[in-house]
């Protein structure tokens, strides 16, 4: 690592050392960013690493609701706002049990460079709650998301900070933030994205992570000139994300041969078809149930209490899309084995350090999720578009320019890397080319 870079990480570890989330985000981006700042003296004199590794603000609150037996409950709200150099902070809001300040930390500055690298002017942000949407009544999850609301709306606001879903905020509890919003502010503007498109979302957010990152898994695969057809994908994941990253394998002529969710994992050897997903699909956003009554409902999906899905078989391609830290080195290396070639990130840093290094070790094309989910929230940069002009786009419209946004990330990835030398490696050249534009935005703004 660059010496300024270090001496840098050393001192946010000495500060936090239980950030560790955080750190690993941290130290994947520095370790990244050597070749460039040894060539720049400028990042270093204006200190560019501390100001972009400190949160602008963080804002920590109490979000008090009422359960449904008239109990009081109590949890944990948060809104990092990290980075506005290039635009309005932006991030999606987790609700998951283990949500603390290192994984929000993490979240929001992954999604600094995310943000950049998708050209639209986006800040990094990201926020959430330890509260634990699964098991509550729709009656529970909106009284909790009204209290949430009741603090949250007055740090966001179109221009300043546009939230958005992540691991346990769909359309949901979009919908119930967005009313309480609403309520309070009575005005209605762009504040939140992955809306429902009765009140102002877009055609294709819901899809935009998955199918964004199948585009981009594309895209490398282009590069050994091959493509899905016919190959075997896992998925991990059973969320919005892993949901439309099948729906698009399958478009694709790929299949797709597991999918999981936190409690185990489902193997259908010949591929899922699109009604076995649409019955999985239902299972998980209507029914809100686990993944293994879908193999029991279908013969040919054996079901695997407390697996992870890169063990089970052999695979072509695997595309994390569940949490961070879920693909390890002995879950890399048994990938190699199997003759994987590709690994594409739906998740954020799915993908832990030691099995990133041996991929790349390897020769697998591995697609870091700053860039190879940013689809995501490159159509919510879209949805907030539609919301100024007052207009819709088609689902054609969204798509093709999904696509071609996916396609930019990925040569943009390609040139950075080139640049240093090291064109297959797309961490490198995700990490440089997305610092560069926030670093050169921070210089240009002053202190
Ligand atoms: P969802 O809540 O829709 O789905 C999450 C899925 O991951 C569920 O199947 C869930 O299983 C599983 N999961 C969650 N936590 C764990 C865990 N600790 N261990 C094992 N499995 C787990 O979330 P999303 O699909 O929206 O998000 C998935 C990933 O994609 C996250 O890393 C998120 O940050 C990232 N992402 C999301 C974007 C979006 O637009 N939604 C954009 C870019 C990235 P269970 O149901 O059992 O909890
Ligand atoms: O991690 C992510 O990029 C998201 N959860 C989506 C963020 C957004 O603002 O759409």
């Amino acid at each position: 690592m660059n010496n300024y870079a270090k001496l840098v990480y050393e001192g946010l570890k000495k500060e936090s050392p239980w950030e560790k989330e955080f750190l690993q985000s941290v130290f994947e981006v520095f370790d990244s960013l050597g070749p460039l700042l040894d060539s720049n003296a400028k990042y270093e004199k204006y200190r560019i690493l501390e100001r972009m590794a400190v949160p602008e603000r963080v804002i920590l609150f109490q979000v008090p609701w009422v359960d449904a037996k008239g109990q009081i409950q109590l949890n944990r709200g948060y809104r990092i706002q990290f980075n506005s150099a290039i635009g309005p902070y932006k991030g999606g809001l987790r609700f998951h049990p283990s949500v603390n300040l290192s994984i929000l930390k993490f979240l929001g500055f992954e999604q600094i460079f995310k943000n950049s690298l998708t050209t639209l002017p986006m800040g990094g942000g990201k926020g959430g709650s330890n509260f634990d949407p699964k098991g509550k009544s729709d009656i529970e999850v909106m009284n909790f998301c009204q209290s949430f609301m009741r603090e949250l709306q007055r740090h966001i606001g179109p221009d300043t900070d546009v939230p958005a879903g992540d691991i346990g905020v769909g359309a949901r509890e979009i919908g119930y933030l967005y009313g309480m919003y609403k309520k309070i502010r009575n005005a209605h503007e762009s504040v939140l994205t992955g809306k429902s498109l009765n009140y102002g979302g877009s055609l294709i957010r819901p899809e935009a992570t998955g199918y964004g990152n199948v585009y981009f898994a594309i895209e490398m695969l282009k590069t050994r000139r091959t493509d899905f057809d016919n190959r075997r994908v896992m998925i991990s994941g059973s969320g919005n994300v892993a949901q439309y990253t099948a729906w698009k394998i399958i478009n694709e002529g790929g299949k797709v041969i597991t999918m999981s969710d936190s409690n185990g994992t489902i193997l259908c050897e010949e591929g899922l078809t699109h009604e076995k997903l649409e019955f999985i699909m239902d299972l998980k956003n209507v029914q809100r149930k686990r993944i293994k009554e879908a193999a029991a409902k279908f013969s040919d999906l054996k079901y695997f209490e407390g697996q992870k899905p890169w063990r089970l078989a052999k695979a072509d391609a695997a595309l994390p899309s569940a949490t961070e830290n879920e693909l390890d080195l002995k879950d890399a290396e048994a990938l190699v084995k199997g003759g994987c070639i590709c690994v594409s990130e739906g998740a954020n840093m799915p993908t832990t350090p030691d099995a990133v290094e041996y991929l790349l070790a390897n020769n697998v094309l591995f697609g870091p999720g700053k860039a190879a989910n940013a689809g995501g929230v490159a159509t919510s940069g879209l949805e907030m578009t539609q919301n100024a002009m007052r207009l819709n786009w088609t689902s054609e419209e969204v798509d093709h320019k999904l696509r071609g946004i996916m396609s930019c990330i990925h040569s943009a990835c390609r040139d950075a890397a080139e640049e240093f030398g090291d064109h297959d490696n797309y961490v490198l050249g995700a990490n440089v080319a997305g610092f560069r534009k926030v670093a050169d935005a921070m210089i240009e703004l002053g202190v």
